[in-house]
């Protein structure tokens, strides 16, 4: 199992701080949710309900009907769940009370709850109980975010797959894999007479490469982790009047930006989102490129070349029907588009290789998606489980690789097992992080803070 709470933490806990929050999102709804967990928990939602029996009767995990009173007034007809200690979310007392859904109605339960002795949760606190109380891994709370956060069908299944604990078993299993060899190693300085033999050498050696194949398999996953939890920023340039407008209005699948003959007519970056099978991009129209007539051009087309160093893929689209220009040259990770394939084709492209299409018509369109999801990687991500891993997660492999492969050298120039036991310790260590270990506060801001309040 993962590594269990820090002592200081366990003692908070244990403390029996009890915590209220309002977990569904503000607003106008059919029904909000206030949950409260902690060891008293039970006898806080005790004084604020009022049923035909006693909260402290019902079975755990059975919904009751009954009014919530604040100073002895009733504020709302309510349901109430009690989920007992520690087979619930957070692993203590929880009690939900699911009340009608207007902000005045759950702010009041909130407000009674917190009279009766409970205290406001922090962002994300119920998760960061159910982490330190063993519920779920470290992996599995940052991938209660990534649901949350979840703007496509596939950035949702890569998080499920993450929450049924894939990640954290795979984390798990080298860390394994990496105490075991440390053993081995440790063996040998314990008893430096015999040192490590070379049998045990071999060993050690066979495992480290095959850990470092697999902290590599996960690194490759990093760049999908990303594009599927921020997004994708595809920009769209080149000339005046090509049709960059037109393709991204194609796209969008209504006329966001403006059309026309005259060039130079986008003057401003346009950014929109779409989904492109499955991945969030972010779609940027930028202003023509030529030589600028006036001021506000000239800046519009600063616009466009900062845009270009923050894409993630750039979109060079052409005028087909017109002369090729006298400096046409193309970057090396771009992707040309000859724009107008309705029109006749002038013969200076015959011989460039571009995807052809008519944001008139839309042919080629299609093209141009498959396109673009080959270049961001859309088979890896679209795979049957579609695992990948976050930056944090990112820093530490790149650590732990690093570190493992130091070891590795070492072995290969025969250093003795002293010199090379450090940087396997290293490489440890980051696994150790991975799964929590380490700084509590640091996991506190990294992850849990950037929950919403009452997750
Ligand atoms: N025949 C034809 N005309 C097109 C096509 N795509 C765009 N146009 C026309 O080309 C002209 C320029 O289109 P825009 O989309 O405004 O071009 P742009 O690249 O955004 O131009 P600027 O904003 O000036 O940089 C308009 O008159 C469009 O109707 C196409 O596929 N076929
Ligand atoms: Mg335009």
């Amino acid at each position: 199992m993962h590594r269990g709470p820090a002592a200081n933490l366990v003692s908070e806990l244990a403390n029996g701080q009890t915590i209220a929050a309002i977990s569904t999102a503000v607003g106008e709804g059919a029904i909000a949710i206030i949950r409260i967990s902690g060891s008293a928990a039970v006898e806080i939602a005790g004084k604020i309900f009022r049923a035909k029996s006693g909260l402290e009767d019902f079975p755990s995990h059975t919904q009751h009907l009954g009014q919530i009173v604040f100073n002895g007034t009733p504020i709302d007809q309510a349901m109430i769940a009690v989920h007992r200690a520690p087979g619930s979310y957070t692993g203590e007392d929880l009690v939900e009370i699911s009340c009608h859904g207007g902000m005045l109605a759950s702010a009041k339960v909130l407000e009674a709850c917190l009279h009766a002795g409970a205290r406001s949760a922090r962002p994300g606190e119920f998760t960061e109980r159910a982490y330190f109380n063993r519920k779920i891994d470290i992996t599995q709370a940052e991938a209660v975010i990534d649901v949350i956060r979840a703007q496509t069908d596939l950035a949702l299944r890569s998080a499920t797959e993450q929450l049924s604990g894939r990640l954290g078993d795979q984390f798990r299993g080298l860390r394994q894999q990496l105490i075991e060899t440390l053993a081995h190693v440790d063996a040998g300085i314990d008893f430096p007479e015999e040192g490590i033999s070379p049998d045990s050498i071999e060993v050690v050696r066979g495992r480290l490469v095959s850990a470092l194949a697999r902290i590599q398999d996960l690194l490759a996953t990093a760049e999908t982790g990303r594009i599927l939890r921020e997004g994708l920023r595809v920009v769209i340039f080149g000339p005046t009047n090509a049709g960059k407008s037109s393709l991204l209005n194609r796209l969008l699948g209504f006329d966001r930006a403006i059309v026309s003959e005259t060039h130079g007519t986008t003057r401003d970056t346009i950014e929109e989102p779409i989904h492109l099978r499955g991945i969030a991009l972010r779609l940027l129209d930028t202003a023509g490129l030529r030589a600028p007539e006036n001021q506000v051009e000239e800046e519009g087309i600063a616009r466009t070349q900062r845009t270009l160093h923050t894409a993630d893929l750039r979109v060079r689209v052409l005028d087909g029907n017109v002369a090729r220009p006298s400096n046409f040259v193309t970057g090396p990770d771009e992707l040309l588009i000859l724009n107008k394939s309705d029109l006749p084709e002038h013969e200076d492209w015959k011989s460039t290789a571009a995807i052809r299409i008519s944001c008139k018509t839309g042919a080629g369109l299609d093209k141009f998606e498959t396109e673009i999801f080959r270049r961001i990687g859309g088979e890896k991500l679209n795979a049957e489980h579609p695992l990948a891993i976050n930056a944090r997660h990112r820093v530490h492999l790149e650590r732990a690789a690093s570190a493992c492969d130091r070891t590795l050298q070492a072995i290969n120039e025969q250093a003795t097992a002293e010199m090379f036991a450090a940087d396997l310790r290293q490489t440890l260590q980051m696994f150790d992080e991975l799964l929590g270990g380490g700084d509590e506060e640091a996991i506190r801001d990294a992850i849990f803070s950037q929950f919403c309040i009452g997750k």
